[in-house]
């Protein structure tokens, strides 16, 4: 069994009180160093053995950001190629603990990064439509702000979690005007907009994007009013396996975020479906964002070299 701390940090990824494709990236590499200097193992094989149940069991949590399993693997990866060289537990620990806390801090100035370039991307653009509540997302409201310009966004609320009032307050605090409205309102006001930008939970390697529920709907909005769709997303969550966005798996997640427990048990017979992101595929989105540049479309051209150039393997 892993920690308590892992145990714990595991929860609450599950239960989205850590939430958000590189949020949850983060935690994930900080609960492996936790897990690194809690284990007290006999051998460097059995602490190597405890170090991947960890992993297995942060991987479990959630099954669409593609962040989680791609910041388990940046830690995995040398340190399975070091406990197979036959490296002591010392120097295992510290190979969990240099490649996690690089992880963290790439992802840092990665978030900052695609605030500065989406920040440009957006030039003249100040009234913007975003969906849920992205920390990319996020950055580059705050990077335009701190340029000065005077930005307007209209924010949808995100049923049924409403991360949406996330992004309202947080933008609000940024000195940015907020209209929130109810995810049906999407279209009503999309000609008021300049923009729409979103995060990502991961992007297949044809640029199809996958986010939170209603991205797709957003974007077909924008796209039926000739309004751009910017995606703002670090390149830890490129899906390197994934050659199209149907290969990657969308989390359903409980009744319980939809309707009360009361509703469930007087009307059995009612199935309630509750995905929790969908797929907008490439013909839909503009520009993709990322700390390593601008992505144009055709994406499935600019990602493979986007990929090739940080040194990423695709595999399969
Ligand atoms: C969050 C969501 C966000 C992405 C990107 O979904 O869809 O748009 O994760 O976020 P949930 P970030 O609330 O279900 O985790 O840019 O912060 O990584």
């Amino acid at each position: 069994m892993p920690s308590r701390l892992l145990l714990s940090t595991a929860k609450k990824i599950r239960e989205m009180r850590i939430r958000g494709a590189s949020k949850i990236a983060r935690a994930a590499a900080e609960a492996m160093v936790e897990e690194a200097c809690s284990i007290k193992a006999a051998s460097p094989t059995e602490f190597a053995e405890r170090m991947r149940i960890a992993a297995g069991y942060l991987l479990k949590t959630r099954p669409t950001a593609v962040s989680l399993p791609n910041a388990l693997e940046y830690i995995m990866v040398p340190f399975e190629k070091a406990a197979a060289q036959g490296l002591g537990i010392g120097e295992l620990r510290t190979i969990v603990q240099s490649r996690a806390r690089e992880f963290i801090e790439n992802s840092l100035k990665a978030t900052k990064m695609i605030g500065k370039l989406g920040a440009e991307l957006l030039g003249e653009r100040r009234v913007i439509m975003t969906h849920c509540h992205s920390m990319a997302v996020v950055s580059i409201f705050a990077e335009a702000s701190r340029r000065g310009r005077v930005m307007l966004a209209y924010v949808k609320e995100t049923r049924p979690r409403y991360q949406g009032r996330i992004t309202a307050r947080q933008l609000s605090e940024l000195g940015v005007k907020v209209h929130l409205i109810v995810d049906s309102a999407a279209l009503y006001y999309m000609d008021r907009v300049d923009a729409v930008l979103v995060g990502a939970d991961a992007i297949a390697l044809d640029g199809s994007v996958v986010n939170k529920i209603g991205t797709c709907f957003t974007a077909m909005a924008a796209v039926k009013t000739g309004k751009p769709v910017f995606v703002a997303a670090e390149t830890y969550k490129i899906a390197l396996k994934a050659k199209t966005g149907s290969s990657i798996p969308i989390e359903m997640r409980s009744p319980l975020e939809v309707v009360s427990n009361n509703f469930v048990r007087k009307y059995r017979g009612i199935e309630i479906l509750n995905p929790s992101f969908d797929i907008t595929e490439p013909a839909m989105i503009t520009n993709i964002v990322t700390e390593a540049g601008i992505l144009s479309p055709p994406f499935s051209h600019s990602i493979r070299k986007v990929v090739s150039e940080l040194g990423y393997r695709i595999e399969g």
